[in-house]
């Protein structure tokens, strides 16, 4: 297989597990029982040898193959932010040494409206002051290249770990949780598409109990992607029954992967929030471990306002990485670097729009050179 034309500014450590030039190796699974049969053989993998868990492996797999069309869905996505930020560009491009804290006043400014939050852009605009003034950023591009690193070494400090992290069990269990009308749905049929396209055999359980319609909507999903659906066989159904049934379906028929929809609920709805941590429970029995993601989605138009959903999701269930949804109509984008900032947990994945393939793993590098271009 061809390299893919990677950008020369995608971090270099993560793309070198990847050996193009070699002749494909087939991935052998490490399965807890030896009666399950491989369902990865359509991986190819370049380490050989180094078998640390098949399901390693396809946290890692999706990352790297996704690499190939990381431009093409940053350089769309992030429109409005970019607008936004554009005028960064304009201001650096005449910048000299008298000017600077009128411009320096104006790059706050920007970064503020594109929701990198007060916090963020105070460290950013004071480091960027105390450099020029100290003489180690001479020029407009120098300024620009500073600016990136700041934000890139954010995202890189308190988020660096995007890769889906899915145990070392069958099946691997990730639970979709977050506010009403987030994005959990379709996220949940964009990553089974994502996952099910690697050759992982994929369930999806429809937990979200709460609306007659929800597993309707999942099993939209179901046929799209072509997997098969639990949902709940009578009304009024629990969420955590539903997820024990497609639990223990996926243990006992040897799915790799089960991904569990959630129904909307308010962060600040304590009882609803209680359900949730029975889900996880009931998951954790079937499975040992499980879920291994709980992933947040955060609706990306909403901005700042994340934060406390994300705090209050965090402690009661613990996120192991969030989905930023709907970043193609976002003019926030900076809210993604404020997310990471406040929690320390990483943005695993990106929705940029509504189609099966419009769910990105996330790339730090990628995402600031998309912003600041
Ligand atoms: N433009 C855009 N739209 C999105 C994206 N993700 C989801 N949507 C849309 O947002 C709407 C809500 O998505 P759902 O997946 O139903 O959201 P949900 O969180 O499951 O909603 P509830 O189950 O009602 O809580 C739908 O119209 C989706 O098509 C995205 O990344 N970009
Ligand atoms: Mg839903």
């Amino acid at each position: 297989m061809a390299a893919p034309s990677l950008s020369h500014n995608l971090s270099q450590h993560s793309i070198s597990s990847i050996n193009h030039h070699s002749p494909p190796l087939f991935l052998r699974l490490q399965s807890p029982t030896s009666a399950l049969k491989p369902h990865f053989s359509n991986f190819r993998c370049s380490a050989a040898g180094s078998e640390t868990g098949f399901f390693t492996k396809l946290g890692r797999l999706i990352k790297e193959k996704a690499k190939k069309d990381v431009e093409k869905i940053f350089s769309g996505g992030f429109t409005k932010t970019r607008d936004n930020l554009a005028v960064i560009d304009e201001l650096l491009l005449y910048w000299n040494l008298s000017d600077t804290d009128r411009v320096l006043d104006e790059i706050e400014e920007a970064l503020l409206v594109s929701d990198f939050g007060p916090k963020i852009t105070i460290k950013i605009v004071e480091s960027l002051r105390d450099d020029i003034y100290a003489g180690k950023l001479k020029s407009g591009t120098e300024i620009k290249d500073a600016l990136k690193k700041s934000v890139l070494d954010i995202l890189m400090n308190k988020g660096a770990k995007t890769e889906l992290k899915l145990g070392f069990r069958k099946p691997a269990v990730i639970m979709i949780v977050g506010v009403n009308g987030g994005g959990k749905t379709t996220s949940l049929g964009k990553l089974a598409h994502r996952l099910k396209s690697e050759g992982a055999r994929i369930l999806l359980a429809a937990g979200d109990t709460f609306r007659a319609a929800a597993s309707d909507q999942l099993e939209v999903w179901a046929e799209r992607t072509g997997c098969e659906i639990v949902s709940a066989e009578k009304e009024k159904a629990k969420a955590s029954a539903v997820l024990t049934q497609a639990v223990k379906k996926g243990k006992e028929q040897g799915y790799d992967i089960v991904l569990c929809d959630t129904s909307g609920r308010l962060h600040t709805n304590y009882s609803l929030m209680e359900e949730l941590i029975a889900c996880k429970k009931a998951i954790a029995k079937i499975v040992n471990g499980a879920p291994n993601e709980i992933l947040l989605v955060l609706d990306g138009t909403t901005g700042l306002n994340m934060l406390p959903q994300a705090r209050e999701f965090n402690e009661v269930v613990g996120i192991t990485g969030f989905i930023l949804t709907k970043l193609d109509g976002s003019a926030r984008g900076g809210c993604v670097v404020s997310v990471v900032d406040e929690l320390g947990i990483p943005v695993k994945f990106v929705g940029v729009g509504e189609g099966v393939e419009d769910l990105q793993p996330f790339e730090a590098e990628a995402f600031v050179n998309a912003i600041f271009s």
